[in-house]
């Protein structure tokens, strides 16, 4: 069966179900009411020396602005979830309560955990029931800025609401004046409501298209993936509000400012800062070495990935961040205002038209790697066989999915190729990996180390990781059609044996 991935199905489905989408209980928690506010306070406890964070999975009524809301799904009632915040040398125990009706679970993005809590429905664990609850628990050894979100049905999941993010501060943190969050979202004010629905394994075929035009569904010369996103996503989510209730930053001359940015949507943003000098510190968490300061340069942060930012308040007035999608900037764009004592919001300056994009091949100061020798090579060919309506690994589909085998101790190069013509950030779980080479270029800044790699249309990347971490890990891309439509493999470790067993009556979506 040739699988489709979800919002080409949920967009299909607005015209054959369209009479039946608000039945939704909405027997929900309002985001403020004071039973809330209680809750949000019984989060974090500190139990026989673990910090112990609890997270209901909940619906709820989520007002992004005063006009936008959503029945959103999410943890403790807010979007993004509770920020999960603990020191290096932790031991954080995650209490997860499912109180949908659908089965979710937690995967702790980018953070390397064992096996057994990566929160991969069907590959690491069985998707926690309705009702049902499970523990992960984590040692806080590697500092740095992660997220958490559902990996059961992402494309449903994550984009309903269930992500937050999970920051674990080094034991030598340098202080800032201000040390904040900006999670990028995006949000379809066509809510379909289609939550619990299997999108991703429909078969076009046995649908009743409601008139639409079938033609118009193949990607050839009709609505391809990008083309059907842009006309579905058209309102930018910052830390869970929408302009003009995207909250100020107030700030005063001299502060010294860390910003942690995160991707929690799917689309590739454009990042300026206006005014100001810049460094980007970090990687997905790690950090960079000997970052230079920019001026007029803006970044790329694309699905799944973290930029670290620092800079000084030295330029009064009120300013507004700039992001956008740039496949999709006149829809998705929107400033965050940073604004200093004694100035208005009301006038927000950008930054003048971008000059330069951060080059990650030549960003910082370059610094011998020791690798140690390659054991295992591995090509990775991220392809499409229908114009972009599903895609592949080198010609497979997930769960006909390539697996690359590794045995602990071999050090694995994975050449990346990226033949389609959309972004495809690709995310292994498990391990970080190095980034050796671009277009065949060697890295010549600060080493690359990453979870997530963005890899843009007609690009190549080697990657290199050393096996330390037996397990089976998916490596997939973190646009969730992309992955629902095919675009997942696995690393497995020979011989290893997952700690579960898979349940046949628990319906397990990893993708
Ligand atoms: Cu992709």
């Amino acid at each position: 069966m040739k699988k489709l991935y979800g919002m080409m199905v949920t967009f299909a489905l607005t015209f054959v179900i369209a009479g039946c989408v608000n039945n939704v209980d909405h027997s929900v928690m309002d985001h403020n009411t004071s039973k809330q506010t209680e809750q949000n306070q019984e989060i974090a406890a500190t139990v026989d020396g673990k910090k112990v964070f609890n997270l209901d999975v909940t619906e709820a009524h989520w007002m992004f602005n005063d006009e936008i809301m959503t029945d959103a799904w999410t943890y403790n009632g807010t979007m993004p979830g509770e920020e999960i915040r603990v020191q290096e040398g932790d031991t954080v125990v995650l209490n997860v309560q499912n109180l949908l009706d659908v089965p979710t679970a937690i995967h702790l993005h980018g953070f390397p955990v064992p096996h057994e809590m990566d929160g991969v429905p069907g590959v690491t664990q069985n998707a926690i029931m309705p009702g049902e609850s499970f523990t992960y628990e984590y040692e806080a050894t590697v500092p740095g800025t992660y997220w958490y979100h559902s990996h059961q049905d992402g494309a449903t999941q994550v984009d309903k609401g269930l992500y937050g993010v999970f920051i674990v501060e080094p034991a030598n943190q340098k202080p800032y004046d201000i040390d904040e969050v900006i999670v990028i979202d995006e949000h379809s004010t066509m809510d379909m409501n289609m939550g619990g629905m299997d999108h991703g394994n429909m078969d076009m075929g046995n649908m009743n298209m409601g008139g639409m035009d079938h033609g118009r569904m193949n990607g050839e010369g009709g609505m391809g993936h990008a083309q059907m996103m842009n006309q579905m996503y058209d309102t930018m989510i910052i830390n869970g509000k929408a302009s003009p209730q995207i909250e100020a930053m107030s700030v005063t001359e001299g502060d010294k400012v860390k910003l942690r940015f995160v991707n929690a949507g799917l689309f590739t943003q454009v990042v300026s800062i206006p005014g100001h000098s810049f460094k980007i510190t970090h990687y997905d968490g790690q950090p960079v070495n000997e970052p230079e300061i920019l001026n007029d340069t803006a970044f790329r942060i694309a699905p799944a990935e973290r930029y670290e930012v620092e800079f000084e308040m030295n330029n009064p007035g009120a300013w507004g961040i700039q992001v956008f999608a740039e496949e999709n900037q006149e829809r998705l764009n929107t400033l965050i205002p940073i604004v200093y004592d004694g100035y208005e919001e009301e006038e927000l300056q950008a930054a003048e038209a971008i000059s330069s994009f951060l080059d990650l091949t030549t960003y910082g100061e370059s610094q011998e790697l020791e690798l140690g020798e390659i054991t295992k090579e591995y090509d990775m060919l991220l392809g499409t066989d229908d114009g972009e309506m599903s895609f592949t690994i080198n010609g497979k589909q997930f769960p006909d999915h390539e697996i690359y085998e590794v045995e602990e101790g071999d050090v694995v190069k994975v050449t990346i190729v990226n033949d389609t013509g959309v972004d495809h950030p690709m995310h292994l779980h498990g391990e970080f990996f190095n980034v050796v080479s671009k277009n065949g270029n060697p890295i010549a800044g600060s080493p690359v180390l990453k979870d997530t790699l963005n890899v843009r249309p007609g690009e190549t990347y080697e990657i290199v990781f050393e096996a330390k971490n037996p397990g089976n890990w998916l490596f997939h891309c973190h646009e969730f059609h992309h992955a629902s439509g095919g675009m997942v493999a696995e690393v497995q470790y020979q011989g290893f044996e997952p700690a579960f067993t898979p349940d046949p009556n628990i319906p397990n979506i990893p993708e």
